[in-house]
């Protein structure tokens, strides 16, 4: 009976007394902060700290003890502490927030409205890009899906990369980047690869890489080699706060040490931020004598008022995404977000370089700012220098050993993805890795739904007649059906002209005029498909142009009723 008593006796005090944790909170120049909220993530536990600085959170829940504690104040950065046990001294500095180059252009924009976004055409900096299959044990192979390319290196006469690798026929994947391992290949040229294996797989369950390792880069310090990926340890991971984790071995070929904590978590609160969700895509440059750990953030409302899906992005589109910086004096880290985050206003995957003394970037999709290129002086302020053309998806930029002669000698190729829909399962398709090239600035890409005018005399149900188009692709292309382009050409001379063209159906043909004169007629042959691009049809003989603005006409001049669906034309100078 004695014993049962003292048994009550313990419990009703353990239950009644919770666990104490409190502190005080500063700002970088060591004076109080008042009115910081200080909350537990995942609780309803929290608290204002006092005239002094100080708070004191006693959560009446015995599951607790070692917790995630969460700082904000407006106008200051987030500060975050994981795994905290209960304690009655913890101390926390609060810097203030810079509004970045792009935040500030942002407020811009939804103050003058979105014709505002001035992305100049620069010849200087203007780029664009051609892509092609890669061969060997990484030519496009439905069995396999292998995504997200980091950085090509090479070292020694061999060039390396790592992805993330898993089989498209996988029924328990709940997306493409879900059950992966980080793969990697090597190859002589750049085109042909051969596959050697895993370099970093899942962790042991309980880790936080348990589910998924996925989305890597690659950077080299002082003859040591360091992978960072996305990591996931449980199906939450695969869309929603993931964590960065970090590997480094002291040869590419391995074997890697993986860090037992990841580098980069996001930000955990439920105030509208942006990278309170996810903290995508990592990519670490060494950079004034620093590792810069850029990433994309993604925002999430968590039931916030006001708040649309992605934190309401502006200019009508209906998903914004913003890159965000994450600095350390050793490659480990560790990794201190900047105070200027977020450092741009639109993002999707990271492609950054150093140039000159700064760091360039391209931003692909996802924000105002989509398809374009861009530099700052500190790695942090950005302006826009140029415009991007046919960028490549995910693209793992070759780390060229200088890349300062000119802007674009960080670009010169690398490695980018392809998601195909004739394969896979749950609706993900499955994806290969690529490779592009920058090329001249002679080189003329004309997506086929970027036509001035169209026609026909086909009644094929759909206006206009002629060529039909809601994207890249133009469909819906009869006989006698027409589309015309305005391009400009930067010099004189032959050019050979790539058809991106794709028919299931025989007699089907191609016909180009340049300002209304026949130049070039070709066959497009029946390959089985409407939507197979990937190897052009080339014009017959070099088509000559002159210099300056050329109305070129593309005529469907084969015989069946129903021609071809067309992506588009690479127009580049011929080699005579
Ligand atoms: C990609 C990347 C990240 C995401 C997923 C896989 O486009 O942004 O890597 O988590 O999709």
């Amino acid at each position: 009976m004695k014993t049962k008593l003292i048994y009550l006796f313990v419990i009703v005090v353990l239950a009644g007394c919770g666990q104490k944790y409190s502190g005080v909170v500063t700002n970088s120049e060591g004076k109080a902060l008042s009115g910081v909220k200080v909350t537990i993530n995942g609780t309803n536990y929290g608290t204002n700290t006092d005239e002094s600085g100080k708070w004191s959170i006693e959560p009446q829940d015995s599951e607790l003890g070692v917790i995630t504690l969460v700082f904000f104040k407006s106008g200051y950065m987030h500060e975050q502490i994981v795994k905290q046990k209960p304690s009655g001294g913890i101390k926390t500095e609060l810097r203030m927030h810079i509004n970045s180059a792009a935040t500030e252009r942002e407020l811009g924009y939804v103050e003058h409205g979105c014709g505002s976004v001035n992305i100049p055409d620069n010849a200087d900096w203007n780029v664009s890009f051609l892509h092609s299959n890669l061969k060997g044990d990484l030519a496009p192979d439905k069995k396999y899906t292998r995504r997200d390319p980091s950085a090509v290196i090479k070292v020694d006469s061999l060039y390396y990369m790592w992805y993330s690798f898993s089989l498209s026929d996988d029924t328990m994947k709940i997306a493409p980047w879900d059950l992966n391992d980080i793969y990697y290949a090597i190859s002589v040229d750049g085109v042909t690869w051969t596959e050697k294996g895993a370099a970093v797989m899942r962790g042991a369950e309980g880790e936080f890489d348990f589910r998924s390792v996925f989305t890597t880069e690659i950077f080299v310090h002082e003859g040591k080699y360091y992978l960072v990926y996305q990591a996931a340890d449980n199906k939450v991971g695969i869309f929603d706060r993931n964590t960065v984790g970090m590997a480094y071995a002291t040869s590419p070929n391995g074997p890697w040490t993986k860090l037992k904590e990841p580098v980069l978590r996001p930000t955990y609160t439920n105030e509208i931020y942006f990278d309170n969700n996810a903290v995508h895509d990592p990519c670490v440059v060494v950079y004034n004598n620093k590792f810069y750990l850029y990433y994309k953030g993604e925002c999430n409302c968590f039931g916030a008022e006001n708040c649309q899906s992605w934190c309401n992005p502006i200019c009508g589109l209906s998903k914004q995404v913003r890159w965000g910086v994450a600095i350390a004096d050793n490659p480990t880290g560790p990794y201190i977000k900047s105070e200027y985050n977020p450092i741009t206003n639109t993002g999707h995957e990271i492609m950054v370089w150093p140039y000159k003394n700064g760091i360039a970037i391209l931003q692909h999709q996802d924000g105002p700012e989509a398809r374009s290129i861009q530099f700052a002086a500190d790695g942090l302020n950005f302006q826009i220098m140029g415009m991007v053309n046919n960028i490549p998806e995910a693209a793992g930029l070759y780390r060229a050993p200088v890349s300062d002669n000119n802007p674009h000698a960080g670009i010169e190729w690398g490695v980018g993805h392809v998601l195909r829909w004739d394969g896979g399962v749950n609706q993900n398709g499955w994806m290969y890795i690529n490779r592009f090239d920058k090329v001249d600035a002679s080189t003329l890409i004309i997506d086929a739904g970027a036509f001035v005018k169209t026609g026909g005399t086909f009644n094929d149900g759909l206006v206009p007649f002629g060529f039909n188009s809601t994207g890249a692709v133009a469909s819906h292309v009869n006989t006698q059906d027409w589309a015309e382009y305005n391009v400009n050409i930067a010099e004189s001379g032959e050019y050979s002209v790539e058809y991106y063209i794709s028919t299931p159906l025989d007699n089907a043909e191609v016909s180009m005029y340049v300002n209304n004169k026949l130049v070039d007629k070709c066959t497009v042959k029946n390959n089985g498909d409407w939507g197979n691009f990937s190897e052009p049809v080339f014009s017959n003989n070099p088509v000559y142009f002159e210099k300056g603005e050329q109305m070129l006409k593309i005529v469907a001049s084969g015989t069946s009723e129903w021609q071809w669906n067309f992506k588009g034309m690479i127009i580049k100078k011929a080699d005579l």
